[in-house]
Order: structure tokens, then C-alpha cells, then sequence
């Protein structure tokens, strides 16, 4: 792609409606824009990294055995009147009528929807376990919307929604989730610490967040800085027992602020870690919650029809965005992680115009283009400046910068924007090198 056709509105000033630095760096990176209080507009840039994540956690959902619908956004209020949470779940659900004046509304979660999927098309506990999951837009009136898209009126989540024939079996599939949640905050470079929670509207009795450390979190957290070092399980078989895992990850002190208990935190001492987080997950296990009212059964091995188990699984994959900006950036602007950035490499042309330059800018553009890798050259006509402090910005993990002198010799500059390490290469050795590095 080159920069000079590409749509990214970068911004020089902070935006001064922006109080935390995933905002200000998404603003003035061009990936959003705010349509009103909560609701936003994805630009190009930030459509990218938005699709990158969610494609992580739907490779990580179909691992676990979960399977991909899309239910309506627009929901009947008729079905959250058979659960009950019609009138329990208050103003943050948005209440529509439609023509005849019926009850709508725009959906919060999608218990009721799947659990009226669920109780119309399965009959038999033969046809169980059951994992249905959607990566979808969800709408929550928030009180006071704020820091960007981290906590918006409307917002991407997967949610799963588990179906079993008896407790047990439910348990696998809530160890399934949990499992497949270490996974994908991992995959996105991130550290999240799963905290036993409360299941809040939601219901039920098992419950946790999957929280990632950052400075600016909204949550105070407390946890064992064993949980920060471990690995997350590598080839896991998800038909298998995944019970030591979750109990391996779970025999930690790992507490949000008010679960906090001073007493075992004492006793831990210097092995505790303090710290503020986001919450990008949270699981809950709630039984026949909805199932019970709703009348979702099935039959069971001996003959009589029973209530299904049921498991609910969110993931905020636009929250995703701006947590993982939190933890990744400094003082030019954000540091991508390979695995969500729009680009992998940004080329930059420091004399659009000369036709060496043009020429060497075209030829690296084809060649890591053709190995496989997103590249963003920046052929405007600006000034180099410019050019460093935009490519800064916009955080792709390298750059190549492609200037005359080193042209002549036959050279290019690589720079890792993590680390901030230049090389001078030959225009082969650079193809070859981030091609080794992808
Ligand atoms: N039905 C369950 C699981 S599918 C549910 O709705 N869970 S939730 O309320 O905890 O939401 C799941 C995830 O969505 C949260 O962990 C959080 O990461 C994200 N989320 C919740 N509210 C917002 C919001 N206002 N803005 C952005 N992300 C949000």
C-alpha cells in the first residue's frame, strides 16, 4: 500500500479529549475517529489491527472446538422477558420500538438469543457439547463512556456460549475457554492473569476475569509474580483433561481490588505483585440460568427431558485494541506486536521524486510484498521529518528508510521500532532479513 493513496489522518497535536495514551495514540494514529459520546468510526489503520485480533481469537475459538454464528444485533425484547432480565438489566440496555409498536433492543449479550437458537434445533443430549460463538457489535448505554474504545457505548466482543448435558461436562467446557483465553491474549504479546470474579448480570456461581497489566487500568489488581513469568500452554489437547491446567493457574494469589484479602497477601510478601489492569476477558459458568426459565432441554441418556448446562465467554476485541497499545508504546507513539499490526513493514522514502530512490522503494516494495508481508511505503511528498514522526506513530514493527546517499552505495537503513537498532543493509539482506524475522 502506499502512503500517498492510503486514508490515515494523523494528528500532530494531542487531542484534547483524550485521557489516557491509547486514546490520544489512536486519534492521532488516524485509526479512529469518535461519532458521538462512546460510538466510533474505524479508519483503515485501525480496521487493520481491529480484523488481526479478532482473527487471532477466532483461530483460538475454532481450536477449542467453538463454532462461529452471527446472531442479530437488533434483539426481540419478547425473549429477555421469558429470562427475566427484561426489566433487571436497567438503563444500559437500549431500548427500541419498532413500527408496531413492539419491544426492541439493540443487544447487550446474546444469552437469550443463542439459548432460543439452542432450544429449537437441538433435542437430544447425543447432539451435545455444543460451543457457538460470534465476533459482533454489542451496545451498552455506559453510564460514563470513556478512554476511547476501551469502554464504549458500542463495541466488538466474541462471545461463546456453551451447552452441556450434565456439570462436568460444562466444566470441560468452561476449562476449554479458559484455556484457549491464556492462548490468545499470548498470541497478541500480552500478559493476562485470570482472577476469580463476580459474574455480575451475567449470574452464576463460576467466574473469572482475564486481566492484562497496564499503568493506566482501571482496576486495581493484586497477583503472584509467578503468574507474570508463566508460559501458557503449547499444544494443548482440548479433548483431553485441561483440569491441571486451569487449577496450575489458578493456585496463585491473583485478586482485584475488592476481592483483596491483606491477610493472605501478608503471607505471600515480596512474591506480590501490585499493579493496575484492563479487563479483555471474562468468563462465566451459570448452569440452567437461562436455560431453566427458557425452557431449553434436551433429552437426557435417561430418556426425560432435563435443562442443558451453560457457560457464557466474552472477550472485548475493541477494548483489545487500546489495551494492547497501553502496554505497548513510548514517547513517539505506539509498538505494534507483529501478530496484530496493520503493516509489518513501513518503507520510508526520504526523496519521492528522485528516480533511485522511487526505483529502490518499488523493487523492496514487490519483494517483501511477494514473501508474504504487509508493507505501507510512504511515497508522499514531505519532509523527512515528517515521514520519521508519522512511521513512529504509526508503530509497524520495522523500517526501512531509503535515502540517496545510501542508494548510491547500494544500501538501505533497517530500524526495529521496538528496540530502535539501525542497520545498513544491502536491499537483499534487508528482504531476507525481515523475512526470516516474520
Ligand atoms: N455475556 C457475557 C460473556 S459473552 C458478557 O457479556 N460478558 S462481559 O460483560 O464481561 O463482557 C465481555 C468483555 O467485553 C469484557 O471482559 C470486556 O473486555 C468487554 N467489554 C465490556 N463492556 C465494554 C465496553 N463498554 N467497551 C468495550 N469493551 C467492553
Amino acid at each position: 500500500m502506499r502512503l500517498s493513496r492510503f486514508f490515515l489522518p494523523t494528528l500532530k497535536e494531542n487531542p484534547s479529549e483524550a485521557q489516557i495514551v491509547s486514546h490520544r495514540l489512536m486519534l492521532r494514529a488516524g485509526m479512529v475517529r469518535q461519532h458521538t459520546a462512546g460510538i466510533y468510526n474505524w479508519l483503515p489503520l485501525g480496521t487493520r489491527v481491529l480484523q488481526n485480533i479478532a482473527n487471532i481469537v477466532r483461530d483460538e475459538q475454532n481450536c477449542a472446538g467453538a463454532q462461529e454464528i452471527i446472531m442479530p444485533t437488533i434483539q426481540s425484547g419478547e425473549l429477555w422477558k421469558e429470562s427475566g432480565r427484561y426489566d433487571d438489566y436497567g438503563p444500559e440496555m437500549l431500548r427500541i420500538k419498532d413500527r408496531h409498536d413492539r419491544d426492541m433492543l439493540y443487544g447487550p449479550t446474546h444469552e437469550e438469543v443463542v439459548t432460543d437458537i439452542f432450544r429449537y434445533n437441538v433435542k437430544s443430549y447425543r447432539e451435545l457439547p455444543k460451543n457457538l460463538y460470534q465476533i459482533h457489535w454489542k451496545f451498552r448505554d455506559e453510564v460514563r463512556p470513556r478512554f476511547g474504545v476501551m469502554r464504549g457505548r458500542e463495541f466488538l466482543m466474541k462471545d461463546a456460549y456453551s451447552f452441556d448435558i450434565d456439570y462436568e461436562r460444562s466444566k470441560h467446557a468452561y476449562n476449554q475457554m479458559f484455556v484457549a483465553y491464556l492462548r490468545t491474549f499470548a498470541r497478541m504479546g500480552l500478559k493476562a492473569i485470570p482472577m476469580k470474579a463476580d459474574s455480575g448480570p451475567i449470574g452464576g456461581d463460576l467466574s473469572h476475569e482475564f486481566i492484562v497489566l497496564a499503568e493506566t487500568g482501571e482496576s486495581a489488581v493484586f497477583c503472584h509474580k509467578t503468574l507474570l513469568e508463566k508460559p501458557v500452554p503449547e499444544n494443548v489437547n482440548y479433548e483431553g483433561d485441561l483440569q491441571p491446567i486451569v487449577d496450575d493457574w489458578t493456585s496463585y494469589y491473583a485478586a482485584t481490588e475488592e476481592k483483596h484479602d491483606p491477610v493472605a497477601a501478608a503471607q505471600i510478601g515480596g512474591e506480590l505483585v501490585s499493579a493496575r489492569g484492563i479487563e479483555v476477558g471474562h468468563i462465566f459458568h451459570f448452569g440452567k440460568k437461562y436455560s431453566d426459565p427458557m425452557k431449553a432441554n434436551v433429552i437426557g441418556p435417561d430418556g426425560n427431558q432435563t435443562a442443558v448446562f451453560m457457560g457464557s465467554y466474552g472477550i472485548g476485541v475493541s477494548r483489545l485494541v487500546g489495551a494492547i497499545i497501553e502496554a505497548n508504546h513510548d514517547d513517539a507513539g505506539i509498538i505494534w506486536p507483529a501478530s496484530v499490526a496493520p503493516f509489518h513493514v513501513g518503507i520510508i522514502n526520504l526523496k519521492t521524486g528522485d528516480t533511485a530512490c522511487d526505483d529502490a522503494c518499488a523493487k523492496l516494495h514487490k519483494a517483501i510484498k511477494l514473501n508474504g508481508l504487509d508493507v505501507l511505503c510512504d511515497d508522499r511528498d514531505e519532509r523527512a521529518g515528517v515521514k520519521f514522526a508519522d512511521m513512529d506513530l504509526i508503530g509497524l514493527p520495522w523500517q526501512v528508510i531509503v535515502g540517496p546517499k545510501g542508494v548510491a552505495k547500494g544500501v538501505v537503513e533497517l530500524k526495529n521500532r521496538r528496540t530502535g537498532a539501525r542497520e545498513e543493509l544491502s536491499m537483499d539482506a534487508v528482504i531476507t532479513k525481515l523475512t526470516v524475522a516474520a
